[in-house]
């Protein structure tokens, strides 16, 4: 009997899947391999249902001869355990950045005679459906919020984008690329005071108000599946901040992230050229502890910023407002600092984590930015965030736009750096 292998990442079972197995059997006995949770999210796919469940579901087909985890989206260690005659995969995976997948099997099949056999994939209005259901069910509340938890529980470190629009949310949602053979892809997106502010021309002091945050938040969340962190700023007064937090939790919303400063906020990369004050450490931490206990779910997370290194009230009192910021009820913390070395930000890592092993930290290299994801994973990082990388790509670029056409009183000359418009229509989904 040959030996045939496919590979499933997906929630359910549709014609699509049936034919291949069914066409799979053609050929011999056939295993499926069932990508486990940390290689669906790679994959830009994030399960709603566990891995177990996902393998008695292609059991249940009655197509298979056996079931097995495929744990990276690349096929090497199946292959090389399982030396199948045949690989059967649907061929839509010829383009885009799943290419270096099927590339990858077929250098590797070659080595012992194999053959990739590809099947028409089944695309129609059953399958749209079935794939659009998965995807709301992702943007729906209750999924959208648990799933920031459960991604610093899966992935080494989450990687979250700025995103301040549905445009720039789509980028964060659907941007996937090959890197090191691996697929990767953001898993969070931040909506940052800075950006949100800047997108509307005002200055980042906590000018733009909850209403219109709740705009740009639910202008995000029609587009998109992944989980969102809001900048909260400083939460505002203890009176109004319980009140908000239970409408972002309401809303899907994963955390917020409130700073430890009082008064006029000003934002942190002006670091002391500005006034700004820290609130006391008593006071913030009955804000936390107000906040915890207005809370409907374990989903939502409430992450305490210390601005202490941004303050330069030193690394001691930044460790010491984090623990007691944790005690009072944080679900994580965030450090930040406007130093264009990581060191500081490293020596906290490591003193935190000499006495928390467990509390999620949160760090924004907007400044030290030559610290890759893989070294702040080991001092104990659990999210980064890409705080602001996008609104500065794009205002430069718009600006040079905009001279161009003033200089040579057309557009022709800009045109050829723009992208077509068909091109970004393509982000946008239909109904
Ligand atoms: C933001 O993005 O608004 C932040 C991060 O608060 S920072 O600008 O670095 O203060
Ligand atoms: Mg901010």
């Amino acid at each position: 009997m040959k030996k045939v292998y496919t590979c499933f990442c997906t929630d359910v079972i549709h014609e699509g899947h049936l034919n291949i197995l069914r066409e799979a059997a053609k050929y011999g006995e056939v295993s499926v391999g069932v990508l486990s949770d940390g290689a669906m999210v790679g994959f830009n796919r994030f399960p709603t249902i566990s891995l177990e469940e996902r393998m008695e579901m292609v059991r249940q087909t009655g197509l298979v001869h056996e079931v097995l985890v495929q744990d990276e989206v690349v096929y090497d260690h199946v292959m090389e355990s399982l030396r199948p005659d045949y690989i059967v995969h649907g061929d839509n995976w010829k383009e885009g950045p799943e290419r270096f997948i099927r590339q990858n099997v077929l250098e590797n099949i070659e080595r012992w005679g194999g053959e990739l056999v590809e099947i028409p994939y089944t695309y129609n209005e059953k399958v749209k459906h079935i794939d659009d259901l998965m995807k709301e069910k992702l943007a729906m509340p209750e999924f959208r919020r648990k799933r920031l938890r459960q991604l610093i529980a899966m992935r080494p470190i989450v990687k979250a984008l700025e995103v301040h629009s549905g445009l720039t949310a789509l980028i964060a949602e659907k941007t996937v690329v090959e890197s090191g053979g691996r697929l990767d892809q953001f898993d969070a997106m931040w909506i940052s005071s800075l950006c949100d502010s800047t997108a509307k021309g005002k200055p980042d002091i906590e000018l733009v108000d909850m209403s219109s945050r709740i705009r740009t938040i639910d202008d995000v969340m029609d587009v998109t599946t992944k989980p969102i962190i809001l900048d909260g700023d400083t939460g505002g007064l203890i009176e109004h901040f319980v009140y908000n937090i239970r409408t972002l939790e309401r809303m899907g919303v994963s955390a917020v992230i409130i700073e430890d400063k009082t008064g006029l906020k000003k934002n942190s990369l002006f670091g002391t050229e500005v006034e700004q004050t820290q609130d006391s450490n008593d006071n913030f931490c009955e804000k936390i502890k107000a906040g915890k206990q207005v809370l409907r779910t374990e989903d939502f997370m409430i992450i305490a910023r210390i601005e202490s290194l941004i303050l330069d009230k030193g690394m001691e009192d930044a460790l010491n407002r984090g623990f007691a910021y944790v005690k009072a009820g944080a679900d994580g913390i965030m450090i930040h600092s406007r130093k264009k070395s990581p060191d500081e930000i490293l020596e906290f890592c490591r003193k935190f984590r000499e006495k928390d092993g467990d509390t999620p930290i949160v760090v924004v290299p907007t400044s030290f930015n030559s610290i890759t994801e893989e070294e702040l994973a080991q001092a104990g990082v659990n999210i980064v965030i890409y705080a602001n990388q996008l609104t500065r790509s794009a205002f430069p670029a718009m600006q040079n736009t905009a001279v161009e056409i003033l200089q040579n009183h057309r557009a022709l000359e800009a045109d050829a750096k723009l992208m077509p418009f068909q091109d970004i229509i393509r982000l946008i989904d239909e109904i």
